[in-house]
C-alpha cells in the first residue's frame, strides 16, 4: 500500500473551513426550505427572513467591533463600506462594493459578486417571488440601525432571478443623533 503523504496544517484548515462553509450553505437552505414548507407563502417567508436577518445583524454590530480594528465610521457612506469591505469578509467570506451612489449621499447599492449562501442552490417555478437572500438584507437594516441608521433595504439584482449579480439597494431613511448618557456639568 502507497504511504500516505502527511498534510500539512494548511491543508487540514483550509479543508475544515471548505467543510464548514458548505455546512453553513447547506444548513441556510435548510432553513428557507422548512419555511417554505410551514408559511407556504412565499412573501411570508421573505418577511421571515428578513426579520431573521434583522435580529443577528443587531448582535453582529458587537461582535463585528470586538474583532475587527474598525473605529467609529463619521457618516453613511463610510459604514457601508466597512459593512461591504470587512463586514461581509468576516460573516460571509466574501467581499462586496459600493457603488451607484445618489448625489445626496443617502442611497446606494451594496454587489455582490460570490455569495456563498447560493451554491448548489437552483430554485422552482413555484418559488418565484422568493428572494432566497433576504436574511442578508435584515442583516444589513440591522446592523445600520444598531450604529443609529435606520434604513430601507432592497434587492435589485438576483443571481437566482437571472441577473449577473446581487445588488442590494440601501437608502438611508433617518439618522438617529447618538445621545451621550451622561450630562457633562
Ligand atoms: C461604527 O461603529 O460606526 C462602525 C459600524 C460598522 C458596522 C458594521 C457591522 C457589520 C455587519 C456585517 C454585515 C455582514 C453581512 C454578511
Amino acid at each position: 500500500m502507497a504511504p500516505v503523504a502527511p498534510r500539512s496544517g494548511d491543508a487540514i484548515f483550509a479543508n475544515i473551513e471548505r467543510v464548514n462553509a458548505e455546512l453553513f450553505t447547506l444548513t441556510y437552505g435548510a432553513i428557507v426550505r422548512q419555511l417554505l414548507t410551514d408559511l407556504e407563502e412565499v412573501e411570508e417567508v421573505n418577511k421571515q427572513l428578513d426579520q431573521m436577518g434583522y435580529n443577528i445583524g443587531i448582535r453582529l454590530v458587537d461582535e463585528f467591533l470586538a474583532k475587527s480594528n474598525v473605529s467609529r465610521c463619521v457618516d453613511f457612506r463610510e459604514t457601508t463600506d466597512v459593512i461591504a469591505k470587512v463586514g461581509f469578509k468576516m460573516f460571509l467570506g466574501v467581499t462586496a462594493s459600493v457603488t451607484n451612489w445618489d448625489a445626496e449621499g443617502t442611497c446606494c447599492s451594496i454587489v455582490l459578486e460570490d455569495n456563498p449562501l447560493v451554491d448548489f442552490v437552483e430554485l422552482p417555478d413555484t418559488c418565484q417571488g422568493l428572494y432566497y437572500c433576504n436574511i442578508l438584507s435584515g442583516v444589513i437594516r440591522g446592523a445600520l440601525d444598531m450604529v443609529s441608521m435606520k434604513t430601507e433595504v432592497t434587492w435589485l439584482r438576483d443571481v437566482l432571478r437571472g441577473d449577473d449579480v446581487f445588488e442590494l439597494q440601501v437608502k438611508l431613511l433617518k439618522q438617529v443623533p447618538e445621545e451621550y448618557p451622561y450630562k457633562d456639568d
